[in-house]
């Protein structure tokens, strides 16, 4: 199939799955154009069957705002035409799903029928998507797309909840590549960042405040003060990381804290971490969680969204309720100190990541899924 994809480029959840996504599809024989206005982050090399368009954005005196969606439609319609598309997948709804539903309405004027797989991440549907200013305009791109995926069950519920959206929503969670992500040896790593022998934490995210980034920082700090031996790296970068280092030096933990910043080869880090920690106030999958399981990790989370489809609380990890910082500190210690119970949890992880979020397992469904919407769309044009 030739396969239009578009997501946002940048580091985030849905940019990864996407170029992930299509970078599969490219290697079972599809043939993948990205359409965005950069390349794609994880789209480190372009291979035979990986092209990439650019969207350019035009400034004009008169737009203080440059229409960015329009450019995107324009863009799309163009590739669709000159590279005969069969199908355009969009991730994140706003405004990929509804600048798709345009591009199609206008090919359909010139009789090419090209059907739009739209899918829902998150924030998305959970808090932008929600809010008035694009609540129509999501809801309406949805109804029209001719199919729509969710990446767990409780963003299916959730957008049929908020939105009141009864169509068909298709689950297909996330995914890692297991070659990538899985126990692997860094024993003069861990040394050289952790010569007595402490134990390593590790949180790895964008520091958007729904992150709840300060709590890892807390919940460290409170292990340090019981007097374990205990080291924190901090992956990723955004609005909260100043807070983080701030707070580790008001609690006299700097120290023993590392800020590493973006970091693409993750599988590195999360090779020496003990305990993964995701606090966040919301997450419709936890993509980062699920790395973590593949490199054996177990993880403490957050008791919310879709985390409980990932994460069996008391076998791969522990779920906590929001924002209980001694509830965390509490599932940390017992994999600190519990060689026993942490061996199981670590083994349990790995079996559930390896097990069901392959991406051999993972992509078919896609595979599978394009298909019945083609096959539709044509038997209705
Ligand atoms: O909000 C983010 O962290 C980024 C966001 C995105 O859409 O780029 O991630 C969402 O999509 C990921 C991939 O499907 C999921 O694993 C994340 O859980 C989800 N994030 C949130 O719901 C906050």
């Amino acid at each position: 199939m030739k396969i239009g994809i578009t997501c946002y480029p940048v580091y985030g959840g849905s940019g990864v799955v996407a170029t992930e996504l299509g970078k599969a599809l490219a290697r079972r024989g599809h043939r993948i154009h990205f359409i965005a206005y950069s390349l794609p982050f994880r789209l480190d090399h372009v291979t035979e069957n990986i092209s990439f368009h650019e969207v350019r954005v035009n400034a004009y005196p008169l737009f203080e705002y440059p229409p960015y969606s329009l450019a995107l439609t324009s863009t799309m319609v163009d590739v669709v035409r000159y590279e005969q598309l069969d199908l355009l997948h969009v991730h994140y709804a706003i405004p990929h799903a509804t600048s798709a539903v345009l591009a199609r309405q206008i090919l359909e004027r010139e009789g090419l029928h090209v059907p739009v797989v739209t899918t829902l991440h998150g924030t998305d549907i959970t808090i932008v998507g929600q809010d008035p200013s694009f609540a129509p305009v999501v809801k309406y791109s949805i109804n029209e797309s001719d199919g729509v995926t969710a990446v767990s069950d409780y963003l299916r519920q959730e957008t049929r909840e908020h939105f009141g959206i009864e169509r068909d929503i298709e689950v297909i969670p996330n995914f890692i590549d297991t070659s990538r992500f899985r126990p692997a040896n860094k024993e003069h790593f861990k040394r050289a960042l952790c010569p007595n022998g402490e134990k390593v934490l590790v949180h790895v995210s964008n520091f958007r405040p729904i992150k709840h980034a300060p709590e890892v920082v807390q919940v460290f700090h409170r292990l340090r003060e019981e007097g374990h031996a205990v080291k924190l790296l901090l992956v990723g970068d955004g609005p909260d990381r100043a807070t983080a280092e701030h707070l580790a030096r008001r609690l006299g933990v700097y120290e023993d804290v590392r800020f590493l910043g973006k970091q693409d080869p993750v599988e590195e880090i999360l090779s020496i971490a003990d305990v993964f920690l995701m606090p966040s106030g919301s997450e419709t999958f936890g993509l980062a969680a699920l790395e973590a399981m593949g490199c054996g990790v177990p993880v403490v989370c957050s008791h919310i969204g879709g985390l409980p489809e990932l994460v069996i609380d008391g076998e791969t990890g522990f779920l906590c309720p929001l924002g209980d910082i001694e509830a965390f500190t509490d599932r940390t210690r017992r994999l600190l100190v519990d060689e026993e119970l942490h061996r199981r949890m670590a083994e349990a992880s790995l079996a559930r990541a390896h097990g069901l979020f392959d991406v051999d397992r993972i992509v078919p469904q896609y595979e599978a899924y394009y298909e019945t919407v083609r096959a539709r769309v044509l038997a209705q044009a």
